[in-house]
């Protein structure tokens, strides 16, 4: 008792059923998490005995204080005060925290897990000491959560707190690892009140290597996001497709591109360098050279979802963009585990699909299709309010294809009327239009959404004034004329003959 302030930065919840302990020592692995950089201990013990758990408790607690790290027991307040330790963990099925605080004291820890935003506000007025909010993602470790509720959920729960005026610190738990701590703290974090740390499982007590697992995840915890970067001031639509020229020049790697050839002519076209690349090995020397990614999900057997994995880690680590075009989102149930995998691997700075494809995006990820009928096809509020929301939720920019193109950044909203039907009687100019994205976001030299928005213009303007050529009578001729208008624009320095049909909704 009577700890200092608690860092809740990165909190370790133990496990020592066999697929995660393995035949480790509790005590052994906790230490070297410990060594690692790991700030709170709490030991959760489903089926061991009073005895056995009392002993182990007492272990551990001898060991946290060695370093200082507060250790709280999950569930067992009765094992809490006979080792004296710092406090308790408590779920919505346990004792309730009045009672454990009559029986604890007004110095013990008290955390409380709550999954929505009364349970928050409740614990938070019972006076518990932390939340742990979750499950932010299905995890292995614990199949009978209650809700998964993603980084939107943790998200809403936050602000309602901090609306509230409860100055408590927070952690979130379920499914946390290396490739997207930074991601779900960023995503998670309210206007007014962030996460102040994480809550693990096996991403440390399953580690080979729980001590160097643990200064990873902590040297995560506490640095931004690397590609949490400034993208310099917003710009006027108009003037930004004047500009997009010397936006688009960076490299832009391709995984898995299903129609690679056109794709990368496209992209030499508006002055970007394209490496069509499928093997994710390579990403950490890719990024290196400047470029964006796309994931463009053309296939998704394991091997390929690993590579789009390998790279997206690489990216996210580099502080590179990365555009993720969800080919075919909805059509199998392996395609939906797919767009769930990548989302809740890494950072996604665009996502662009079909309305189907986005439709699957906002749903799947999270159960949440609210609302959303998935039979027929939206009308253009209801598109414009879902690419809205997804945006606001993934905290990124989502692009809707369509006749009218919908694009938001989570705060606003633009319909797009530019384009030419031949755009949809030549295969795979969705994809090319991801790659002309990936390539305005790639030098970071405009607002992420202006960069996006000038690429879709370019791109769809590009295809009007091929189609009006006199030598263009279909989408046979149309194609060699839309590459020469991509690099006509590219080079024009006056926007003044492009006419841009975009509004904000
Ligand atoms: N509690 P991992 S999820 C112990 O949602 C626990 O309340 C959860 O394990 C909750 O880090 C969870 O291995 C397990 O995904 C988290
Ligand atoms: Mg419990």
């Amino acid at each position: 008792m009577g700890m200092p302030k608690v860092d809740y930065s990165l909190y370790l919840v133990t496990d020592s059923t066999p697929a995660i302990l393995g035949n480790r020592q509790l005590t052994h692995v906790v230490e070297e998490a410990l060594r690692g950089g790991v700030t709170v201990v709490q030991l959760r013990e489903k089926t061991a005995d009073t005895a056995d758990m009392i002993s182990t408790a007492r272990e551990l607690h001898g060991i946290t204080q060695k370093y200082g790290v507060p250790l709280l027991i999950n569930d067992r307040v009765d094992v809490a005060l006979a080792v004296g330790c710092e406090g308790v963990h408590i779920g919505q099925d346990d004792m309730e925290l009045s009672v454990a605080r009559k029986l604890l004291g007004p110095d013990a820890i008290i955390g409380v897990t709550v999954s929505s935003i009364e349970e928050a506000l409740r614990a938070c007025k019972g006076g518990a000491d932390y939340l742990g909010i979750g499950t932010v993602y299905a995890t292995p470790t614990k199949t009978n959560t209650k809700d998964i509720i993603g980084t939107a959920g943790v998200r809403e729960i936050l602000g309602k707190i901090a609306e509230a005026r409860f100055d408590i610190p927070t952690v979130c738990i379920g499914g946390i690892n290396e490739s997207n701590l930074q991601r779900i703290i960023f995503q998670s974090g309210a206007a007014r009140k962030g996460l102040d740390g994480v809550a693990l499982v096996s991403a440390i007590m399953a580690a080979p290597d729980p001590e160097g697992a643990a200064s990873e995840l902590f040297k995560l915890v506490k640095s931004p996001p690397a590609f949490r970067v400034d993208m310099g001031p917003a710009d006027v639509v108009q003037r930004q497709v004047a500009q997009a020229p010397s936006i688009i020049q960076a490299l832009t790697p391709n995984v898995e591109q299903v129609v690679q050839n056109f794709a990368a002519n496209v992209a030499l076209a508006i002055g970007a360098s394209p490496i069509m690349a499928g093997y994710g090995e390579e990403a950490p020397d890719l990024c290196k050279l400047g470029g964006a990614l796309v994931i463009n999900m053309g296939s998704v057997d394991p091997a390929g979802l690993a590579n789009y994995l390998k790279a997206l880690r690489a990216y996210n680590q580099a502080g590179r963009p990365v555009m993720f075009d969800p080919v075919g989102a909805g059509a199998t149930s392996i395609r939906r585990e797919a767009v769930k995998t990548i989302m809740t691997n890494g950072y996604l700075d665009v996502i662009k699909g079909n309305e189907g494809e986005i439709r699957t995006v906002f749903g799947d990820s999270q159960e949440q299709q609210r609302g959303v009928d998935s039979s027929s096809t939206l009308d253009e509020s209801r598109k414009a309010r879902l690419v809205l929301a997804l945006a606001a939720r993934e905290k990124n920019v989502v692009v809707m294809t369509g006749k009218t193109d919908f694009v938001s950044d989570g705060e606003s909203v633009f319909a797009i009327d530019n384009g030419h039907e031949y755009l949809g009687l030549v295969t795979g100019t969705g994809c090319t239009l991801g790659t002309a994205i990936s390539a305005a976001i790639a030098s970071r030299k405009a607002n992420r959404l202006t960069a996006v928005i000038a690429a879709i213009l370019h791109f769809e303007i590009a295809a009007e004034l091929a189609a009006e050529r006199p030598e263009v009578r279909g989408p046979g001729t149309f194609l060699p004329a839309f590459l020469d208008e991509l690099y006509r624009i590219r080079q024009a320095t006056a926007s003044s003959e492009l006419i841009c049909d975009i509004q904000e909704k």
